[in-house]
C-alpha cells in the first residue's frame, strides 16, 4: 500500500517535468541536465521512501537501538542488562577483551509476532590474533531469559532458538571451516549445545563470515516467515545481504524473549551489540491458512540436517592399551580353545 502510494506520487512528479522541459525550449544539452536533475530528484526520493517505508514496519517494542535510554535500570526500558553487560554512548558491550567474562542483554516483552525479520548490528574485536580469541557471541529467541550457562553466556538445553557468531575453533583438529562460524541452532529443551564440536551435532546450517576486527560495519539478518528460517549475513562492506542458512519446515512458538549474550574463557575478546532491529513482515495468507498452535520448537525432517561428527584418533598411549589387551584377549582365547581341545582329545580315548 505504502509502495503504491509512494509510486503514484513519484509519477506525479515525473509528469511534472515532462511538461516542464518543453516550456523552456532548450537545446539536447540543457534537455539531458533537465533529464539528469529529474532522475536524481525520483531516485532520492524512492531511497527515502524506501527506508520511511523499512521503518515505518520497526517494532520499537522489541528493538534495541540508540540512543539506549535507561537501558537496564529504569522501569520504562525494554530490556535487562546481565552480568558484566554494559551500557556506552556507542554499544551494549555484552563482554570486555577480558578473561572468563559473561555478559548479556534480554527483552523483557514476550514475542508474539508471526513473520518478522531482526537485523543486528554487533562487533567483535580484541588484541589478540586470530584463533587465539574467544568465545563469541549469540542471539536468542528463547522461552527463558536472564539465565547464566555454558553456551555463550546462556543456558544450555535452552528452548527456542539460538544463532551463533563462534569465534574460536575448539574442534580446531578438524579444519573443515574457517571461523568465526556464524550457525543456527533449534533447541527443544532436552538438546545440548556441544562446545567442544562447535555445535556441530545440533547445528542446522551456517557459514563462515570475517566478522572479527573488520573494518567495516558487521550485521546478520534473521527472517522468519511461513516456517521458513533465513539467516544472512553482511560482513565485508558491500551492503549486500549473503545467503547463510536457510531452513524449511521451523516450527517456532510465539511468547519467547529476544536477547544476545557472550562468553570469554581463557580467551577473549570484546563483543558488542550497537543495535537489533526487529521488523514485522506482511505475509499474505490464505483466509483458511490457520495457525497450528505450537508449543515446543522443532523441524521438519530433522534428519537431513546431521551433521556427521567423527570421533577423534587414538592417541599413544590409548592404542597401546588397545593393542595389549587384544594380544592378552587373545591369548586367554588360546588357551580356553587349548584346554577345551585337550579335555575333548582325553574323553576320546578313553573311551578307545
Ligand atoms: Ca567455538
Amino acid at each position: 500500500m505504502v509502495a503504491a502510494v509512494s509510486r503514484c506520487s513519484d509519477l506525479d512528479l515525473w509528469r511534472s517535468f515532462c511538461f516542464l522541459c518543453p516550456m523552456f525550449h532548450l537545446k539536447n544539452v540543457r534537455q539531458l541536465t533537465c533529464l539528469f536533475a529529474a532522475v536524481c530528484v525520483l531516485t532520492s526520493r524512492s531511497l527515502a521512501d524506501e527506508q520511511d517505508f523499512q521503518e515505518e514496519f520497526l517494532k520499537r517494542e522489541y528493538s534495541l537501538a540508540k540512543p539506549y535510554r535507561g537501558l537496564g535500570f529504569s522501569s520504562s526500558s525494554q530490556w535487562d542488562l546481565m552480568g558484566t553487560a554494559m551500557v556506552t554512548p556507542d554499544h551494549v558491550r555484552l563482554t570486555p577483551d577480558l578473561q572468563s567474562r559473561q555478559g548479556a542483554v534480554w527483552s523483557r516483552v514476550p514475542f508474539f509476532l508471526r513473520d518478522w525479520e531482526l537485523k543486528v548490528h554487533f562487533k567483535i574485536h580484541g588484541q589478540a590474533k586470530k584463533n587465539l580469541n574467544g568465545d563469541g557471541l549469540a542471539i536468542w529467541l528463547t522461552k527463558d531469559r536472564m539465565q547464566n550457562g555454558p553456551v555463550f553466556g546462556n543456558m544450555n538445553h535452552f528452548t527456542g532458538l539460538g544463532i551463533f557468531v563462534d569465534t574460536y575453533p575448539n574442534a580446531d583438529k578438524r579444519h573443515d571451516r574457517a571461523f568465526p562460524y556464524i550457525s543456527m541452532m533449534l533447541g527443544n529443551g532436552t538438546l545440548s549445545y556441544d562446545h567442544d564440536y562447535d555445535g556441530r551435532p545440533t547445528e542446522l546450517g551456517g557459514c563462515t563470515a570475517m566478522a572479527r576486527n573488520a573494518i567495516y560495519d558487521t550485521f546478520i539478518l534473521v527472517r522468519y516467515s511461513k516456517h521458513r528460517l533465513t539467516l544472512m549475513v553482511d560482513v565485508d562492506g558491500k551492503r549486500e545481504w549473503k545467503d547463510c542458512a536457510d531452513i524449511t519446515g521451523v516450527r517456532l512458538p510465539t511468547g519467547y524473549f529476544f536477547g544476545a549474550s557472550s562468553a570469554t574463557g581463557d580467551l577473549s575478546d570484546n563483543h558488542d551489540i550497537i543495535s537489533m532491529k526487529l521488523y514485522e513482515l506482511t505475509v499474505e495468507r490464505a483466509e483458511e491458512e490457520e495457525e497450528e498452535e505450537v508449543t515446543i520448537p522443532s523441524v521438519d525432517n530433522t534428519d537431513q540436517f546431521q551433521v556427521e561428527v567423527e570421533e577423534e584418533g587414538m592417541s599413544g598411549v590409548q592404542f597401546f592399551f588397545t593393542v595389549l589387551f587384544s594380544i592378552l584377549g587373545l591369548g586367554v582365547l588360546a588357551v580356553v580353545g587349548l584346554m577345551v581341545y585337550y579335555r575333548k582329545e582325553s574323553r576320546r580315548k578313553r573311551f578307545y
